[in-house]
């Protein structure tokens, strides 16, 4: 049976702000290689017929607030027509917003929303 040679990996250069005085190397990876995920809030849109119970329901069960929190969002977007319920990776709020409009047409209610990227 024949065993593969060792795959043999040159090393990168060293650079002199590399060496410390006593002649010690210190290999650091300087390029950040990957980088954190681009981040998507989920914004519910106001209505005129979505009851208010049904949205503190709904943004308690799937964004994880407290009935506090949940109804002080609900109030927001009453007044201002949108409101951020939570902030998620791309896949997950996608996953949210299915949820939610689901949630919403099987109660027959019209509520609405949508993801969209976080302006960083
Ligand atoms: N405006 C609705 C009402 O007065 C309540 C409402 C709040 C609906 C938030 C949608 O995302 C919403 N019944």
């Amino acid at each position: 049976m024949s065993t593969k040679p060792p795959k043999i990996v040159p090393p990168r250069p060293v650079q002199a702000d590399e060496i410390a005085p006593d002649g010690t190397v210190v290999l650091e990876r300087r390029t950040q290689k990957t980088r954190p995920p681009k981040l998507y809030q989920v914004v519910m849109l106001n209505d005129d017929y979505t009851p208010m119970e049904f949205v503190v329901i709904v943004i308690q069960e799937y964004f994880g607030k407290d009935l506090e929190t949940a109804t002080q969002i609900m109030l927001k977007i009453h007044l201002d027509g949108r409101g951020v319920c939570g902030v998620y990776t791309r896949d997950v709020a996608a996953t949210k917003v299915s949820q939610v409009l689901e949630a919403a047409n099987k109660a027959g209610h019209p509520l609405q929303c949508i993801s969209e990227p976080v302006e960083s």
